[in-house]
């Protein structure tokens, strides 16, 4: 671990937390509309994988917003497209699950769990005829790997032997059922280990994200096929902004509260005197002003136009063959 180390995953995971947090609320006033999956307790995932797989192509599910802030998206357009406006990454016409930005590889935001999976695979395969070194990354949740179209996914990327990346957040559910309810594997690392390389990693810990990850970029690169890796992490909040998570004890949510993994790199940083108090209340102070910045940013943008409710719907190459 290094002080810049410290400084960019410290930066990046209590922007996407004060982010969240301030979604959470504008949700509440109104200013937010349709669903919102909330990051909380994940961050050093989000994190870690992205300052670690800097380069290829990104697929994620619909808890995204940390995962593109800290590929590069600045946190302006994407509390904009939240709040619906025209100034947001995807002109506001998407909102909270439909994160994309072709300029950072980020083609984010699925609704459809596991549908963007064969989705990076067809990717994968495209990279590999054009003989592309940087790989692809998927992430999913623990839910999405009992579906049909995870195990179609993984079974190709291997059978070609794809450079693809499955990343498996393993928050323990899918809304509100337990993964031990309804797999046979609670590890999911069981579910790919005999298609391709599977490793494990502490999701709670975003040096341990971020290591295995590189370890597996380069594996990726070259040629040496698909890569599966499980982190097992926790949502703080529900599901979603509709979900009050009644389904889980209070016991449970302060294990894992105390494994923050926020609260844990800045442990671990003192105890190694790699930063004091004084540096985290500094970024602190910058990561408020930027959350700031990006509310009134987003409260401030004019609504799309109505006239534009029908553009960007299809690719231009399509706009000659649809009527
Ligand atoms: C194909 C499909 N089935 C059901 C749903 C409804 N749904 C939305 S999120 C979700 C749970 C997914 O859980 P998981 O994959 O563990 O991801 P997490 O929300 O925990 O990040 C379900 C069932 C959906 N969006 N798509
Ligand atoms: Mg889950």
């Amino acid at each position: 671990m290094t002080r810049a180390r410290v400084e960019k995953f410290y930066y990046l995971m209590k922007l996407g937390r004060e982010f969240e947090l301030k979604a959470k609320e504008h949700y509440m006033l109104g200013d937010i509309a349709g669903f919102l999956h909330l990051d909380i307790g994940q961050e050093a995932v989000s994190v870690g994988t992205m300052q670690a797989f800097d380069k290829g192509d990104v697929f994620t599910h619909y808890r995204e917003h940390v995962l593109a802030i800290a590929r590069g998206m600045d946190p302006k357009i994407v509390m904009a497209e939240l709040f619906g406006k025209k100034t947001g990454v995807s002109k506001g016409k998407g909102g909270s699950m439909h994160l994309f930005d072709p300029k950072l590889d980020f083609y984010g935001g699925d609704a459809i769990v596991a549908g963007h999976l064969p989705i990076a695979v067809g990717c994968a395969y495209a990279r590999k005829l054009q003989g592309e070194k940087a790989g692809v990354f998927a992430i999913f949740g623990d839910g999405a790997s009992n579906a049909g179209a995870f195990f179609e996914s993984i079974n190709i990327a291997s059978a070609w032997k794809l450079p693809i990346m499955f990343f498996a957040e393993n928050n323990y559910y899918a809304i509100g059922t337990h993964i031990s309810w309804v797999s046979p594997f609670v590890d999911l690392k069981e579910k790919a280990k005999n298609y391709m390389l599977s490793f494990e990693c502490d999701g709670m810990d975003v040096c341990d994200v971020y290591n295995t990850v590189t370890k597996a970029k380069e594996i990726i690169e070259n040629g040496l096929g698909p890569v599966f890796i499980e982190a097992k992490t926790y949502r703080y909040e529900g599901h979603s902004m509709s979900d009050a998570g009644k389904y889980r004890s209070e016991e449970e949510l302060e294990i894992f509260k105390r494994k923050d993994p926020i609260e844990n790199l800045k442990k671990k940083a003192l105890e190694l005197d790699l930063a004091d108090e004084k540096y985290f209340r500094e970024l602190d102070a910058k990561v408020e002003y930027v959350i700031n910045k990006a509310v009134e940013f987003a409260k401030n943008s004019p609504e799309p136009e109505i006239e534009e409710a029908l553009e960007d719907v299809f690719c231009k190459e399509c706009e000659n063959v649809i009527p």
